[in-house]
């Protein structure tokens, strides 16, 4: 566990105690702090019962605490939470600010910070990967797997590479990034930001202007420039320039298997600049693009059956995400659907040619069953058992099921990850009635 001896004897109140409110409140309670833990789901609040003090933020006076610990799925935009904590002038932030608090205390090693609307995932697990191949202590964390705090700190000369949403990062104020990466910006979460793109925009480039003199951001060229461009002081790389700077082919991505696909080359610039800034040599670094083993719910093959291949890409949560998966495959059998992000099929448009057919999911499903209706065969199945049982009936030999949603997973599953489990699940069970190997 990650913990701060300046916690020691503060008082804070955490709100939502999902993974990283939960991985918060233990973290905070071993520093000695005093905590007040709430969530509005009894079940999550139950593992607290006798531990800390179960009252929520917002029925209580805040004079005296030193912070208010929000979970990034907490609506800030919208919770009454904000305005709570400002009437007693207490800070509300997330554990990726008491992670950068706590930097201080940890072993001395970097931090490399990874945003951007699509991507941020695969070139967090990759940087990650390159890194535990050269041999240097790492460990990722952030907005992919275990919550930054429940990790063991690293020893000297570790490496902590995060992957930040948005949401992360408007609760986050001292962390300063020895690299900063800022993939790509596109429209995403806008419910979050009350319509406003630019809003939007505007809390991915703070994760540069947390940075100080001397440090690394990465960033496209037109992104920088139209996010008033780098931290003043930091030393700046332009993804474009990458590949040709550090002496590897565009050509070598044949031999990256789980970094197929235009938007998987942009992911590796970023990577490869990350890990040349932190030192490692251009041979380390292309081994272990070859070995990298990909990520769970991205363009994941979950098996085959009569000759029909089952993809999850749960993850693609926009359009701009589901577009490279549609690339990929022909004959596609096409699950879509979820809470949208956006109106139409926007990035998926252009690749409408390679899908057979479309099985709509969730709230959106209806708008996308009629904005698919030119294209092709759809069929508006409401749930995923539903989607998959058909496309499973449907789909003949040599085509392809995918699920990649364009939409977020929050009107019927916890979150995408819950989403891709249950597809597998689905599709496993498929192979039990069929013989799937
Ligand atoms: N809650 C309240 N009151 C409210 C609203 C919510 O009590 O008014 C409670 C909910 O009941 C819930 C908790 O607050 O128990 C919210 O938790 P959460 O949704 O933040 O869930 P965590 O498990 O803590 O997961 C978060 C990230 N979730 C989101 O950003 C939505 C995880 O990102 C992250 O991996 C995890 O912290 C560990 O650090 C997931 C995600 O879907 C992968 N991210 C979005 C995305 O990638 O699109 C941004």
């Amino acid at each position: 566990m990650i913990t701060s001896p300046a916690w020691k004897g503060r008082k804070y109140a955490v709100l939502g105690l999902a993974r990283s409110g939960r991985a918060t409140v233990v973290a905070l309670l071993a520093a000695g702090a005093q905590v007040t833990a709430w969530d509005e789901k009894s079940e999550a609040r139950a593992p607290f019962e006798g531990r800390c003090d179960l009252r929520d933020p917002l029925e209580i006076d805040l004079t005296g605490f030193d912070g208010v610990v929000v979970s990034p799925g907490v609506p800030l935009n919208t919770h009454p939470i904000k305005p709570h904590a400002d009437k007693y002038g207490v800070p509300v932030i997330g554990d990726i600010e008491l992670f950068a608090q706590a930097r201080g205390d940890l072993p001395p090693h970097k931090v490399v910070g990874i945003t951007g609307t699509n991507g941020k995932s695969t070139t967090t697990a990759l940087v990650h990967h390159i890194l535990k191949e050269a041999g240097v202590p790492t460990t990722m964390g952030g907005n992919i797997g275990l919550p930054i705090l429940e990790q063991e700190p690293l020893p000297e000369g570790g490496v902590y590479v995060l992957e930040l949403s948005s949401f992360q990062i408007d609760l986050t104020f001292s962390l300063d990034c020895d690299v900063a990466v800022l993939l790509n910006v596109t429209p995403d979460h806008l419910d979050r930001y009350d319509g406003n793109f630019d809003a939007y925009a505007a809390s991915k480039s703070r994760l540069f202007a947390m940075q100080t003199r001397g440090h690394n951001s990465i960033a496209r060229f037109t992104d920088a420039r139209s996010l008033g461009q780098f931290a003043e002081g930091s030393i700046a790389s332009i993804l474009e320039d990458v590949l040709a700077n550090r002496g590897i082919a565009p050509s070598e991505q044949a031999n990256w298997p789980s970094l197929q696909g235009p938007h998987n080359l942009e992911n590796a610039a970023a990577a490869i600049e990350a890990c040349d800034i932190l030192g490692l040599s251009t041979e380390q670094i292309r081994e272990a693009l070859r070995t990298f083993p990909g990520l769970p719910h991205r363009m994941e093959r979950v098996g085959e059956r009569a000759g029909v291949l089952y993809v999850n890409d749960s993850k693609a949560t926009n359009t701009a995400a589901a577009a490279p998966a549609l690339a990929a495959f022909d004959k596609i059998h096409w699950i879509v659907g979820g809470r949208a992000k956006e109106p139409g099929l926007g990035e998926c448009e252009p690749h409408m040619d390679r899908v057979t057919a479309a099985y709509t999911i969730g709230e959106a499903g209806d708008a996308f069953a009629e904005a698919l209706a030119p294209h092709c065969a759809v069929s508006r199945c409401g749930t995923l058992e539903k989607a998959v049982e058909l496309a499973s009936q449907v789909a003949r030999s040599g085509e392809t099921v995918l699920l990649s949603p364009a939409c977020a997973s929050f009107d019927q599953f916890r979150d995408f990850e819950e989403r891709g489990d249950r597809f597998r699940t689905l599709v496993r069970a498929l192979a039990d009635t069929g013989g799937m190997p």
